[in-house]
């Protein structure tokens, strides 16, 4: 077999010749960042503006588990984000670009002076409805400028926020509502995805019904009808007429906390990740300056949503505070048609261009034509983000996107780690298909066998964190005793990400995917755990395991055993139900797959569910299933593959 690593792509050429780092100056950045890390955090912190500067750098410990970064120093975020290029004599230049859902839809534009405008405006508000600082604000938006603006409207008055991704259902919002006692939400009244209206507001009450707060904020874009509860709701159009047009920005400390975003995990309920205001800022301010190797005046889009991490540290945080223009688009890939990424690369001559290896392979599996009828010179840089590319995907992204002219970023972050961690910077290093690459500045990476051994060298293994890095979270929000289980006691005194990797020769790092019970499906992490507890409180489900399978598109495909109850007969109206189920408890991104009725679930003598049994059976793989007499029951494997085979 040819390994992979042999396949290395020459970074380009008019990529070297602009890099903000060249391969020489990383390797002597990324020494220091090693050797002298309080030094060389202590100058990247000289990105950002500080209020009173830091003088204590690090003051980390990973057991027990307590991590600060600039605890001495004083801040705001938006003022970094937004104030300061306006006081430096760049309000006239663009912030945001919006592009609707629709290509007929109307694009707004607006300048750092404007949006300094809407982010006073709408923190005016924030106070005027008797926001504080450190409250819980829960955002639940449509990807529109308002929703860029609700974030720093927060930061600037030092409110938490927490954005829900629009997809999520009624439900999932109560419980994150919940777990961080929030009082106030902004929504809109609705969203458009692929011409389709998604009821954000009526969502939004269907959760309070369950869960009350004490404010809600609309704003007005899709134009919906909405049922506005008096006392509670508050158009946005209509309070946010008579606020005064001055909101200087909190100081904050740089450990305040400045969002919780809530994320899967391998087990019970989502995890509210919180980061906090200093290490956030100085993380992602450097990682996009190096990372996108981004120049004044380019155009940057970033397609991730902003209910996840991505569209935080790189629709927001990152570009903005690095003064780029910042193209937002509420729509999906393959609408109107299968080439509209492309359309709107050229209509705003994009030059940065940050997506996830499933549209990239949906996009592939419709023809090159799409991508060729449209003039995609303004591009410079591809980037990638979510899960493992592989190969194929890359090639695609790079002949016929990039037309074998530029180089590609795969950076591989999480929700945790607050922004790019490993990643190939452009015009520094070569890439190679399918590898994120090297580590950012100051990151150690470490692979352990899972006795927690180290291992050396071209090894493969679980991959851990050894050295804190300013944008690390800090907790889980209300329950730091799950932070250190789940992050810190697999491997004492390291950071442990739930992900496999692969170091080669040249010491690039290959990430292969999630070690534990969490999937990744289109890039966005499902706990398997979260799925079963909506399966089973369905009255007629006794029992279900669920697990990933590979899928072309989405990467992995969620794959749900489900025993039922006595007496109770499989059929397509229950398998129905179930879907319909998952989607109200978490929300359409959760669908099954597959539901595979089975008489029982193979179990060890213990009673613990096989799960790598039937995760071999869903991957179509029945050769492979390893030891099976350990099983109560191994006659129970034959059914299965049996029913497996018939789908
Ligand atoms: C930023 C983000 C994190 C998980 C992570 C890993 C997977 C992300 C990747 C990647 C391979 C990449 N992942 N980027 N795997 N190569 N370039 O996606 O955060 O939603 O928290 O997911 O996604 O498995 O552990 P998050």
């Amino acid at each position: 077999m040819t390994a992979p690593d042999d396949l290395l792509v020459k970074a380009p050429a008019a990529a070297i010749a602009r890099t903000h780092c060249t391969a020489s100056q990383y390797d002597a950045l990324y020494q220091q960042s090693i050797d002298a890390p309080d030094a060389f955090w202590a100058d990247q912190a000289t990105r950002i503006d500080w209020i009173t500067p830091p003088t204590k750098i690090s003051n980390w410990s990973y057991d027990p588990v307590d991590i600060k970064w600039y605890e001495d120093g004083l801040l705001n975020i938006c003022h970094n984000a937004v104030d300061r290029h306006v006081a430096a004599g760049k309000g006239e230049s663009t912030a945001l670009i919006f592009e609707p859902d629709s290509p007929d839809g109307e694009v707004r534009s607006l300048s750092y002076a404007e949006l300094l405008t809407e982010v006073i405006r709408m923190a005016g508000t924030l106070k005027k409805m008797g926001v504080t600082k450190g409250d819980r604000v829960t955002i639940y938006m449509p990807m529109i400028i308002e929703g860029a603006v609700a974030m720093l409207a927060c930061a600037r008055i030092g409110a938490i926020h927490s954005v829900i991704f629009g997809g999520f259902s009624p439900d999932a919002i109560a419980g994150r509502i919940e777990d961080c006692s929030s009082d106030f939400v902004i929504c809109a009244d609705g969203g458009l995805r692929g011409g389709k209206h998604i009821p954000l507001k009526a969502n939004v009450d269907a959760a309070l019904n369950k869960t009350p707060v004490r404010s809600v904020l609309v704003i007005r874009h899709s134009g919906a009808d909405v049922t506005m509860t008096d006392g509670r709701d508050h158009w946005y159009h209509e309070v946010s007429q008579d606020v005064v047009s001055e909101c200087p920005c909190e100081p904050m400390n740089a450990e305040d906390p400045l969002f919780i975003l809530y994320t899967s995990g391998s087990t019970g309920k989502p995890k509210g990740v919180l980061h906090t205001t200093g290490g956030y800022a100085v993380w992602t301010a450097a990682t996009f300056h190096y990372a996108f190797d981004y120049r004044e005046g380019e155009i940057f889009w970033c397609t991730a949503d902003i209910g996840w991490v991505t569209g935080h540290s790189y629709v927001i945080y990152g570009p903005l505070q690095n003064g780029a223009s910042v193209l937002m688009f509420e729509g999906v890939p393959n609408y109107p048609g299968h080439d509209r990424f492309w359309q709107v690369v050229d209509k705003h001559k994009v030059n940065i261009f940050y997506t996830a290896p499933t549209a990239i392979r949906a996009l592939m599996r419709e023809g090159d034509d799409y991508v060729t009828r449209h003039d995609l010179s303004s591009l410079r840089l591809l980037g990638s983000v979510g899960e493992p590319i592989n190969p194929e995907a890359w090639r695609w992204y790079h002949d016929t996107v990039g037309k074998g002219a530029l180089p590609i970023i795969d950076t591989w972050w999480q929700t945790e780690t607050g922004g790019v961690m490993i990643t190939t910077l452009p015009g520094a290093h070569d890439m190679k298909p399918g590898s994120a690459g090297r580590p950012f500045f100051g990151i150690q990476p470490q692979l352990v066998d899972n006795d927690g051994a180290v291992l050396t060298g071209a090894t493969s293994g679980n991959l851990c964190i050894t050295h804190s890095w300013p944008g690390q979270a800090r907790t889980l929000y209300g329950d730091h005793d799950r932070f250190v289980q789940t992050y810190f006691a697999t491997y004492k005194g390291k950071y442990f990400t739930g992900d496999g990797c692969r170091r080669d020769e040249d010491g690039y790092y290959w990430i292969t995917g999630r070690v534990d019970d969490v999937i990744n499906v289109s890039g966005h992490r499902m706990g398997t755990a979260e799925v079963e507890s909506a399966l089973v409180l369905h009255d007629k489900v006794a029992e279900a395991a669920v697990v990933g399978f590979p899928h072309d598109i989405k990467g992995q495909g969620i794959y749900c055993y489900v025993t039922l109850n006595a007496g109770i007969e499989p059929s397509e109206a229950l398998e129905a139900e179930l879907r319909a189920q998952v989607r109200r408890e978490i929300g359409p991104i959760a669908t099954p797959d597959h539901i595979h009725f089975a008489p029982a679930l193979p179990k060890t003598r213990s009673g613990k569910i096989m799960r790598r049994i039937l995760r071999k059976i869903a991957e179509n793989d029945f050769g492979s299933l390893g030891d099976t007499s350990t099983l109560a029951d191994p006659s129970l494997v034959d059914g299965l593959i049996e029913g497996r085979k018939a789908r």
